[in-house]
């Protein structure tokens, strides 16, 4: 369904407009979660309205997605497909190739995570023409010139090509440019009452800044963003959600990026703007433990004072050793140091864990669950999820676990069945450490959570197993299970 036809308040309230604009057609793979294409909003606001019709379709809105991209083909320059490693990936080879179908003369572009990373591995599917790697803004605003002049694409900085003779031209890279030098994200493009319908809250997602300066050894970032990181300046940011508040009278604002605290004066700032304006919303984003410790009194309590309600702090092991190994650049005191803070100010937390790394010890693992209850019972409203270790493509210890002898997908429908939340952990868990892992997760949560009078019996029984470690004969867990099936994340 073409976004800017359903949505009831079009951003772009257009004054007239040259009757044959270019068309360029998006589309956003089905997914478990309904958090708003940001991608495709980011690489179609940047193309000039006066020049393109820009209609993106999102397979999590559409019951029957390949025909409302179908529909929307016929005129159209090019389609570009957003995709994750993952899941994601089967829905965009199928949209892909039933475009390809219907329209074979027209170019099909990939970009985001997973073309970043396997530019050319991407171009073996022949449904795909380009691959985009990092950040996609001028790249495809100069791919949709080069086209609808119908030039090559041979040179253009940032993305891979399969020329007409089949032989695959990669490109120089485009350095990052400043988000501050696009142009707004155009809302308009989106039916953004249905995504807040779908949340079942009038949340607004929002990014203020690309990339990440850190050097994780599990995460894609630094291979995708050569630890580089680019922020909307403050009152710029402050005015935009303000536009946007008066458009879309949204209640909560989730901050996507990466690291929304990398500047503590631009956070503090932003807070501040947002006071002044006297704008009444909420709002959460991603922090990091030592920039929870560096950010000063001041702009801790102006976040709070301007709505900040939930930091999501990546502690990924409880273990000192570890997170050295993981080059996390963290420590656990530094969690702590900042989980207080959190309680202090009242903000609730996400801290999630990964357990699992190649060749993690036992200690480490029973490290990572200590940590866990630790700050779990801090507060109920800290949650502290457990991931298994899933080797990121692009990250170090995948390439150190490949050079170990891992064997990383070679197929694009390899890949898509590549889960890293749901399913089995990777070969370094046993069947056993498994076993407890998942019977820790559920006693833990349990134990903290907040229940119903009814539920309290069992939750005091949960609270002893965790201060214990007693999780044998896992009754409850197995009834609750068969009851409620576990969730599936992708
Ligand atoms: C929102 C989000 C999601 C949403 C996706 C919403 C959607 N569109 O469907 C949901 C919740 C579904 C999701 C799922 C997952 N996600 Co996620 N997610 C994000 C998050 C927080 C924001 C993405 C975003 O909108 N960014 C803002 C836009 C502007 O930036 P961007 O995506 O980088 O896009 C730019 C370029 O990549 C490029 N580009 C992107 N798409 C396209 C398309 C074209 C045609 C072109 C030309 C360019 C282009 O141009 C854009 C503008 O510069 C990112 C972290 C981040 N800040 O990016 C993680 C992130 C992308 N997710 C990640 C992961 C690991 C996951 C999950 C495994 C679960 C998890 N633990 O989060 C699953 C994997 C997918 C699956 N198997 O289902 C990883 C990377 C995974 C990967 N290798 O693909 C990231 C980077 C987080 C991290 N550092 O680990 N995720
Ligand atoms: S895990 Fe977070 S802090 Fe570390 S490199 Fe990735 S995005 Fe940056």
């Amino acid at each position: 369904m073409a976004a800017r036809m359903t949505d009831a308040t079009p951003c772009r309230s257009a004054p007239a407009r040259p009757a044959a604009r270019t068309k360029v057609v998006l589309y956003n793979p089905r997914a478990v979660f309904f958090t708003m294409p940001l991608a495709l909003l980011a690489i179609g606001s940047e193309l000039d309205p006066e020049l393109y019709e820009v209609v993106i379709v999102d397979g999590r809105l559409e019951v029957d997605p390949e025909r409302a991209l179908l529909a929307h083909l016929p005129g159209a320059v090019c389609l570009g497909v957003t995709v994750l490693t993952g899941a994601p990936i089967s829905d965009a080879l199928r949209m892909s190739r039933a475009a390809k179908a219907t329209r074979p003369d027209l170019p099909v572009i990939w970009g985001g995570w997973h073309p970043s990373m396997f530019a050319r591995e991407c171009l073996a599917e022949p449904a795909v023409d380009v691959t985009v790697q990092g950040q996609g803004e001028e790249t495809f605003a100069e791919i949709v010139r080069r086209l609808t002049a119908g030039e090559s694409l041979q040179g253009c900085a940032g993305c891979t090509v399969r020329l007409a003779d089949g032989s695959i031209c990669t490109n120089p890279r485009r350095p990052l440019a400043p988000v501050d030098s696009f142009r707004a994200h155009d809302y308009g493009l989106i039916p953004v009452e249905r995504y807040f319908a779908l949340k079942g809250k009038r949340q607004l997602d929002y990014i203020s800044s690309q990339g990440c300066a850190f050097r994780c050894a599990f995460c894609s970032d630094p291979f995708v963003y050569g630890r580089k990181w680019v922020g909307l300046e403050p009152t710029r940011m402050a005015l935009r959600l303000r536009e946007l508040w008066e458009r879309y009278r949204f209640d909560d604002v989730n901050f996507q990026d990466e690291t929304f605290f990398t500047r503590p004066r631009r956070v503090q700032a932003f807070a501040e703007h947002i006071l002044a304006s006297g704008l009444k919303m909420t709002w959460a984003a991603t922090m990091r433990a030592d920039q929870g410790v560096r950010l000063p009194e001041e702009a801790w309590a102006r976040c709070r004072q301007s709505g900040l309600r939930r930091l999501l702090v990546g502690v990924e092991s409880g273990s000192d050793e570890m997170l050295k190994r993981i080059r996390k650049d963290i420590r656990i005191e530094q969690v702590f140091h900042t989980a207080a803070r959190m309680r202090r100010y009242g903000i609730a937390g996400h801290f999630p864990f990964i357990v699992g790394f190649p060749e993690e010890s036992d200690a480490s693992v029973q490290a990572t669950l200590d940590c866990a209850k630790q700050l779990r019972s801090l507060s109920p409203d800290f949650l502290t999820p457990i991931y298994y270790f899933k080797p990121y493509p692009g990250s170090e210890l995948v390439v150190e676990a490949v050079e170990r002898g891992f064997r990383l997908p070679d197929t694009l429908e390899e890949w898509a069945t590549f889960d890293y939340v749901a399913g089995l952990p990777g070969p370094w868990v046993s069947a056993e450490k498994y076993r407890l892992i998942e019977r820790f997760k559920f006693f833990h949560e349990l134990a903290w959570k907040r229940v119903s009078r009814g539920m309290r019996t069992l939750q005091q029984l949960a609270r002893y197993r965790c201060r214990r470690d007693r999780y044998q004969w896992p009754v409850e867990m197995l009834l609750s299970r068969w009851v409620v099936p576990a969730e599936r994340l992708s």
